[in-house]
């Protein structure tokens, strides 16, 4: 431990530049797990924590010295923020480094979805394209879709501006409309669903957004509908969605999250008309490096300048002297 330098407790995994930079102003703390029953007493005098996964309310607790949390993400539900402004600690996020790649993988997605391009190559490396012919045509399709995006943020915006490119209608649904937009605005969910087949959920899992996509929503999108989710799992009620894509009431989904990763129901994965990833919208190396630079880059701002590059909405705080 160096004398000076401030202490960054770092809970369970994290991307391993963020661990390589750290030392350029920090001495490093690491425990397993988010776990206030590994604090000791030792760790009385750490003031941030750089973290990939959760921080609950116990844990700033049993840290009296805790000013910053600096999230790796930019959802940063795995946070209890509502204890961490109340008691004046700041939060931290990864917006906009992370943005034009979820999009880039949301599209691939989508389309992935609906052409079935994982299967198509399967069908290839069994040999079935020798031994079969030809790849069963893809009943659906992205072209005369008309898509929804429920969420219309950094990420929305930058899957959008993709579709357009597409050639497909794209409408959203949103708690305030956005200005300057040609994209039509609905005023709710189950509204948007019902104007459109396509639904690409990217809004952040909250108590609000929370199981929003539910039988009702999933029966408005139809029978051609496709659901697509690259936000949070915790916003989709993942029993009614197995329900609708088991009965026909939907055509099929594509998704990145779900609700308690990294385990995925086995109904879903008995699915044929599913497209399933593990949670890797943003992870190629050069978005999780430059992820990584804002978390470090984020504790190094606060502790030199007082203040974070990128702190959340609900902790806009400055460094006190202390
Ligand atoms: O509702 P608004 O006007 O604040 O629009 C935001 C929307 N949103 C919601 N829409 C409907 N009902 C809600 N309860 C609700 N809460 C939020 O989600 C805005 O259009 C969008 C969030 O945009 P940003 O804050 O710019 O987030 P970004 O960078 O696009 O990332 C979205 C999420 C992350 O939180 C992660 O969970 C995931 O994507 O990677």
């Amino acid at each position: 431990m160096s004398a000076n330098l401030p202490r960054i407790l770092v809970p369970g995994k994290i991307n391993e530049r963020v661990l390589q930079r750290l030392p350029e102003m920090f001495d490093i703390v690491r425990v397993e797990r988010p776990d206030a029953n590994l604090v000791t007493a030792d760790m009385a005098d750490i003031k941030g924590i750089a973290v990939s996964g959760r921080v609950p309310a116990n844990l700033m607790d049993a840290l009296p010295g805790l000013e910053v949390i600096a999230n790796f993400g930019v959802g940063y539900d795995g946070v209890d923020v509502t204890h961490a402004s109340a008691k004046g600690i700041a939060v931290t996020n990864t917006p906009d480094v992370l943005s034009e790649e979820v999009a880039d993988t949301a599209i691939g997605l989508l389309i992935n979805t609906l052409r079935r391009l994982p299967q198509a190559e399967e069908w290839l490396r069994q040999g079935r394209w020798v031994r079969e012919g030809a790849f069963p045509l893809s009943p659906l399709s992205l072209r005369g879709r008309a898509v929804g995006l429920y969420g219309l943020g950094r990420i929305g915006l930058a899957i959008a501006k993709r579709l357009e490119a597409f050639g497909v209608s794209v409408a959203y649904h949103t708690r305030s409309r956005r200005d300057g937009l040609a994209y039509a605005y609905h005023p709710t969910l189950e509204g948007l669903a019902a104007a459109v087949d396509t639904l690409v959920v990217i809004v952040p899992g909250t108590d609000a957004t929370r199981k929003t996509v539910d039988a009702r929503v999933l029966s408005a999108l139809g029978s051609n509908g496709v659901l697509i989710n690259v936000g949070r799992g915790s916003t989709v009620d993942e029993e009614a969605l197995v329900a609708a894509l088991q009965d026909g009431v939907i055509a099929g989904a594509g998704l990145d999250v779900f609700d308690n990763e990294p385990h995925v129901p086995d109904a879903l994965l008995a699915l044929t008309n599913v497209s399933l990833l593990p949670h890797v919208a943003s992870a190629s190396v050069v978005t999780r490096n430059a992820m990584a630079d804002l978390v470090v880059d984020n504790l190094k701002a606060w502790f030199s300048s007082g203040k974070a590059l990128t702190p959340v909405p609900e902790t806009p705080f400055e460094r006190r002297a202390r």
